[in-house]
C-alpha cells in the first residue's frame, strides 16, 4: 500500500496538513522530531509513501528502505551524534514494528535517538 491515506497521521504529516519539525527532507524521505522524546536528539524518518510496517516497506520497495536507512545516518551526522569519520559519540536507530514492540503509529518510522549513553537491553 503506497497511497497516502487520510486517517493516517505520518501521512498527513507529510501531505503538510499538521506541520511537523522537520530536520532534513529528500525526495522521497522527511525527517522530523518526535512530539515525545526519549533522548535529547529524537528524530522519525518516514518514506513519504504510505507503508505501514518496515517488512511492507521492504518487500515493495527495496530501494526505499535502503534510501530511509541511509536518510537515518544522514540525520545522525547533521544532528551531531556522529562524524563522518568515526561513529563518535553514538546513535541509536528503531523501528518498532507491531504490538508487541510498541508500535502505535501504522506508516513505518525509523527512530532516531541519541545525545545521552542508551541502555542495552531496551525495555
Ligand atoms: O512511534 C510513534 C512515535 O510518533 C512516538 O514516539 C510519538 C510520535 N508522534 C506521535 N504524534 C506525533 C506528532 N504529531 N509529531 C511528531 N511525533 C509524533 P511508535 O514506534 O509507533 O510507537
Amino acid at each position: 500500500m503506497s497511497e497516502p491515506t487520510s486517517d493516517c497521521l505520518f501521512c498527513r504529516m507529510v501531505a503538510g496538513e499538521i506541520p511537523p519539525d522537520v530536520v532534513r527532507e529528500t525526495d522521497r524521505t522527511l525527517a522530523f522530531r518526535d512530539i515525545n522524546p526519549q533522548a535529547p536528539t529524537h528524530v522519525l524518518v518516514v518514506p513519504k509513501e504510505h507503508h505501514a510496517t518496515l517488512g511492507a516497506l521492504a518487500g515493495a520497495d527495496p530501494a526505499l528502505t535502503a534510501e530511509l536507512v541511509a536518510a537515518a545516518h544522514a540525520v545522525a551526522v547533521q544532528e551531531g551524534l556522529v562524524t563522518a569519520e568515526a561513529a563518535e559519540p553514538g546513535y541509536r536507530v528503531v523501528a518498532n514494528t507491531g504490538p508487541q514492540a510498541g508500535q502505535t503509529v501504522h506508516h513505518v518510522h525509523l527512530h532516531v535517538l541519541g545525545g545521552r549513553g542508551l541502555g542495552w537491553p531496551p525495555g
